[in-house]
């Protein structure tokens, strides 16, 4: 299928709104994407053609929303290249996905085990194992940045050890668009026995990741991060890491039998997914994997670097203004600053023009703290914006840097 931006855009509602007045610039695509009509209709078929509870009921509609549900495991299963669908596990999303992790090595860490983080991250794979260190007496280490937003990887070797039990890294910096060199660091890790968790909650929108081919342990993301709602995520691990880790929640739906003297759990991925899950969210899910990949991840890359590349020149034109992430290696994320000028003014000012971006620490304080900034405007784009959006950001930036100076 021919990349056709206008054509794509006619499968957004939401894009043909204005805000303020003016048509919706929407250029805050790391905090959550737009959702095509397709993964709408997939939400509205499930409420009003099949709702039902799943894996319980013998009833034809349990049955049929059963299905869609493990369709959609299996579509998932399928655009990540992972082996089994067991190894699939449904979460709310990136936070729970990763906490589900954090809680479970618990039982397998030791006073004075280390584990590594890198300087890049969200709070939600900081705070996790701040948690979880303070719970078992490891000790955290963190890989450093550099001014270009990449991670130090000699720093890595010398940080890692007989020690380290395991490392947690995201795939793509959402607040710099930095993209992490996964590969190496993996091998590097799994050279001295540490398990890696890579957090993609950025990264599953710009690119499709092969886990069996990188050989990751964990693998999380967030569906509304790639055109999908809000409230569902997955976690993937091998099969024997979720063999290894103990149940997170207890409830329904997770048990094999329950006495009152014993509970024994179900197979994977049932033994992680208690309660009655996002039904809609999961079906929802694969309608959003199966939107992306008609229209093709190449395309998409191909056309988010158009942006990046055309946003990047034009921004870099205005005086005063500095972009922070300038890695060989970015996703269509442009994080910036006017001098003596607070972004919050400036993100202000763009909402006034209809123009969405994220303003402040964007979750990623250390970032703005290696920077020595309170925070950032972050412009961050999908393969649904155009050039001429690109071209309203930087007449909007130049009107608010006149308003404000
Ligand atoms: N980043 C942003 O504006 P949840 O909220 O669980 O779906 O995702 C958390 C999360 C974890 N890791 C990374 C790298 C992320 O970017 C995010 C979410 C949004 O940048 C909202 S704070």
């Amino acid at each position: 299928m021919a990349f056709n931006v206008s054509d794509i855009r006619k499968d957004f509602p939401i894009l043909q709104r204005e805000v303020n007045g003016k048509p919706l610039v929407y250029l805050d695509n790391a905090a959550t994407t737009q959702k095509p009509r397709q993964v709408i209709n997939s939400i509205v078929d499930y409420y009003s053609g099949y709702n039902a509870n799943i894996h319980r009921g013998v009833h034809t509609l349990s049955q049929e929303a059963t299905d869609a549900y493990e369709a959609a495991r299996g579509i998932i299963q399928q655009h990540f290249n992972v082996e089994k669908p067991s190894e699939v596990i449904f979460t709310s999303g990136t936070t729970h996905s990763i906490n589900l992790v954090a809680n479970g090595f618990e039982s397998i860490l030791q006073t004075g085990d280390e584990i590594v983080v890198s300087a890049l991250e969200h709070h939600s794979n900081i705070v996790p194992w701040q948690m979880l260190c303070e719970r078992t007496g490891a000790i955290l280490k963190v890989i450093p940045m550099n001014e270009e937003g990449e991670l130090v990887l000699p720093e890595f070797k010398n940080i890692l050890s007989a020690r380290t039990k395991l490392v947690f890294v995201n795939h793509i910096s959402n607040a710099l668009g930095t993209i992490n060199p996964i590969e190496e660091i993996i091998a590097m890790a799994h050279e001295k026995g540490a398990a890696v968790l890579i957090d993609g909650a950025q990264a599953c929108c710009h690119l499709k990741p092969d886990l069996q081919k990188l050989d990751v342990d964990f693998y999380t993301t967030s569906a509304h991060k790639m055109c999908g709602p809000t409230g569902v995520g997955i976690l993937y691990g091998k099969e024997a890491w979720l063999q290894k880790l103990p149940p997170y929640q207890g409830g329904g739906e997770m048990i094999s039998e329950v006495t009152f003297e014993k509970t024994t759990y179900a197979e994977l991925p049932h033994k992680f997914e208690a309660g009655t899950p996002n039904i809609a969210g999961g079906i929802a899910f694969g309608a959003a994997i199966d939107y992306l990949n008609a229209i093709g991840f190449e395309q998409i890359e191909k056309h988010e670097n158009e942006l990046l590349f055309y946003a990047t020149k034009e921004l870099l034109k205005i005086d005063g203004l500095r972009i922070y992430g300038t890695a060989a290696r970015k996703t269509s994320v442009i994080s910036f600053n006017l001098s003596g000028i607070h972004p919050y003014d400036v993100g202000t000012i763009l909402d006034k023009m209809g123009i969405a971006v994220r303003t402040g620490h964007h979750c990623a304080q250390p970032i703005m703290d290696y920077y020595k900034i309170p925070g950032t405007v972050r412009a961050s784009f999908a393969f649904y914006n155009t050039l001429e959006e690109v071209n309203r950001l930087v007449d909007g930036v130049k009107k608010a840097k006149l308003m404000l100076s």
